[in-house]
């Protein structure tokens, strides 16, 4: 019997040291140690010897149990091994490897007008400033001078998000002014920033979009008067519609956080069904602009006793329609590589004032 055992165990070895996958090393394993495996079958005889030979078979049956057991073990793992280096070898992927042409993707109108605005502003000595999409109806409302009850919390539609319990409700910015009320916090004039990111505001239409964009801007000195307004405002105008002697109309106007505030109008034609911007009988709202109230500046802790300064906001995705012709505000968000291919732009048409502005 022991003979019988020791060739069974010789073979099973030499089985499992020659054996290519883990299927077949498995079907080696249930033949010789599964319930009815050779070693098992082995086993249920022992009952069947006298006692000498019981423990001296028993004591060899279990050593060869181990050692086949041992070798399964260790193959399986060089198995493994091997399976998983065939696959990092036949899977590598090539970081380096330019993106498929047709997946290739390009600059939305919007990022590019952001960028436009954005050079053209610092050209003009601003900073740029920037602040979370969260933030608590204090900045968002209280310190713009629109208390509690104004009513044009309910105009703006804000989104309220859960509140933790603690500080101000948090909402989802309804336009970028907060960011402008930390800056004032915690600087000391002269103050001069613009502030464009994305806002909120629960409204969905043709001409609304529940995110949207937006670039305020904020100036503040001892002297800032409505005439440096007009005139950063027509620079800004000129340099981004790449017009010169733009008409320009000023209407008086109201905003909780300016005073006098006035909304701008820029000169335009639609002959043909083609907007002109720069001349023309017609008008196009652009902006709206003010005087700082002194409320807002006390709230961001600036005296206004001793400074003074003006403000101005402006929609990009509506200023991004209008300059480069697109008809309907919905396709922005789309995702359409189609619409993207058409009203893109390319990845180093950088927007400068000498040169990328102009299309
Ligand atoms: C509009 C009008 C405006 C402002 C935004 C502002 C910010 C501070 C203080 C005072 Cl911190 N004003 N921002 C002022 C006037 C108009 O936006 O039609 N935006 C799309």
């Amino acid at each position: 019997m022991l003979e019988q055992i020791t060739s069974i165990k010789e073979d099973t070895l030499e089985a499992i040291a020659g054996i290519g996958d883990l299927k077949a090393l498995d079907d080696i394993r249930v033949g010789a140690l599964g319930k009815k495996g050779a070693i098992t079958g082995f086993m249920k005889q022992l009952g069947g010897l006298d006692p000498d030979e019981r423990r001296e078979v028993g004591q060899e049956l279990n050593r060869i149990k181990d050692a086949v057991q041992a070798a399964i073990d260790t193959r399986k793992s060089e198995l493994e091994w091997a399976a998983l280096n065939e696959r990092l070898e036949t899977e590598r992927v090539d970081v380096s490897l330019p993106p498929r042409p047709e997946t290739q993707g390009s600059i939305h109108p919007v990022s590019q007008v952001m960028d436009e605005i954005m050079a053209i502003f610092c050209e003009m000595d601003f900073a740029i400033a920037e602040g979370p999409d969260i933030e608590d109806d204090w900045l968002n409302f209280g310190a713009l001078n629109i208390p509690d009850e104004h009513p044009a919390r309910q105009e703006h539609d804000t989104f309220y998000l859960p509140s933790s319990g603690e500080g101000g409700r948090p909402v989802l910015r309804t336009h970028t002014s907060p960011v402008q009320i930390r800056h004032m916090m915690k600087s000391e004039p002269p103050i001069r920033i613009i502030a464009p990111g994305r806002t909120y505001r629960s409204d969905s239409d043709m001409t609304h979009t529940p995110m949207f964009h937006q670039v305020e801007g904020l100036v503040i000195d001892e002297t800032a008067h409505l005439g440096h307004l007009k005139g950063c405002l027509r620079d800004f105008v000129e340099a981004f519609f790449q017009v010169d002697n733009v008409p320009m109309r000023f209407r008086p106007s109201y905003f909780p956080f300016t005073a006098p505030s006035m909304e701008v109008d820029i000169g335009c034609s639609f002959e043909g069904g083609e907007l002109k911007i720069g001349a023309g009988d017609d008008w196009l709202e652009i902006l709206g602009s003010g005087m700082v109230h002194p409320n807002v500046l006390r709230n961001g802790g600036i005296d206004p006793d001793r400074y003074q300064g003006f403000a101005f906001g402006m929609g990009i995705d509506r200023i991004a329609m209008l300059k480069y012709g697109i008809p309907d505000l919905r396709s922005f968000f789309d995702a359409d590589l189609r619409w993207l291919r058409h009203y893109g732009f390319r990845a180093l048409d950088l927007p400068t004032l000498h040169g990328g502005l102009a299309r």
